[in-house]
């Protein structure tokens, strides 16, 4: 059976959370459907900590997220988990680790965790995780965390999703090296050297230190490093106190409001950009003028370049 658009709203609102799921599978789909579900529940949205959490694969984000939940959850906030799979729609095996990861949590209420295949864009998050995470603050999760591995662009991606960005590494990887190198450290808000347990982890936590007060800062947010356990927890409540230390600073510095200015930017020329690359499909295949030009472009009398700045000019006239 299907139930109306207007009714799934009342229902996530309203706390069901089989409502949320489907609601997240239709934001998912896109389409339509996904907008009318977004245009109706965007004004309960906004109020939630998104946080992303990266790193390369196996170094314990899973786990880690696992044992925030645990320490989040002694506050009594809700918490919600998107975990993202950037590669493709059939590698199960991952999510499903996952999922079986973070079983614990199954029996409460207060949790919902969802992965989620990224198939749109390949390093990118995707639209779909924007409207996730609205339909989760919707549903009144106060603080929403996203995984995702970090394969180059993806960790960029998080990190523009996310408010706050947790960069999650590994000691005896060459992780950190790598991380210091090609420039990822950026994006971190927050460091996580995890299996703080294995040989080497301070050392790994002291090279990224000493790499981080070489750098130079948008603003006067200074990056902690800290030591985790993910397994066993250790560590995970200073995570967790570094988290809404940061949450506080961006709010208080206005750092917060030119992020989400930035993000929301971003977004609106992802969307654009999808809907006239599907509109421009549909009309250079009916519309005469452009077969003409093809034409044109055959027989050499035009470039393709004169051609395409000549069309842009025609359709962004057209819509004045
Ligand atoms: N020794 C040790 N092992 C850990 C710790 N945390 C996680 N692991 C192990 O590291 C492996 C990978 O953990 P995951 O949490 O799946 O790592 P992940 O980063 O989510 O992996 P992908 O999602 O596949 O990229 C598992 O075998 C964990 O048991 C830790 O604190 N210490
Ligand atoms: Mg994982």
């Amino acid at each position: 059976m299907k139930i109306s658009l207007e009714t799934l709203s009342k229902d996530l609102l309203a706390g069901n959370r089989r409502a949320l799921a489907r609601a997240i599978s239709v934001v998912e789909d896109g389409g339509s459907d996904a907008s009318d579900l977004v245009k109706s529940l965007f004004s309960y949205t906004g109020r939630a900590h998104l946080v992303g959490i990266t790193g390369s694969p196996g170094v314990g984000k899973s786990t880690l997220v696992d044992a925030l939940i645990t320490e989040i959850r002694k506050s009594g906030l809700k918490v919600g988990v998107l975990a993202v799979d950037p590669s493709s729609p059939f590698t199960g095996g991952a999510i499903l680790g996952d999922r079986i990861r973070m079983q614990g949590h199954t029996l409460d209420k207060s949790v919902f965790i969802r992965s989620m295949a990224n198939h749109n864009q390949a390093g990118g998050l995707g639209l779909a995780t924007y409207d996730a995470v609205r339909m989760l603050e919707a549903a009144e999760f106060d603080v929403i965390l996203i995984e995702t591995v970090g394969v180059g662009q993806s960790e960029l991606a998080i990190a523009q999703t996310a408010d706050t960005t947790i960069l999650v590494l590994m000691p005896g990887s060459g992780d950190d090296i790598q991380a210091i190198k090609s420039g990822i450290m950026e994006i971190g808000d927050i460091f996580v050297v995890n299996k703080g347990d294995l040989p080497g982890a301070n050392k790994s936590a002291s090279e990224i230190t000493s790499s981080l007060e070489l750098s130079s800062f948008a603003n006067d947010w200074r990056p902690p490093v800290i030591v985790a356990v993910s397994e066993t927890g250790q560590g995970i409540d200073s995570l967790w106190s570094s988290l809404q230390e940061h949450f506080k600073f961006l709010k208080e510095s206005g750092v917060l409001l030119n992020r989400r200015k930035a993000k929301v930017q971003a977004e609106l020329a992802e969307l654009v950009a999808a809907r006239a690359r599907e509109n421009l499909k549909n009309s250079m295949e009916s519309s005469d003028s452009v077969q003409q030009l093809l034409e044109q472009i055959l027989d050499k009398k035009v470039d393709p370049h004169t051609a395409a700045e000549g069309l842009i000019q025609d359709l962004f006239r057209a819509r004045d």
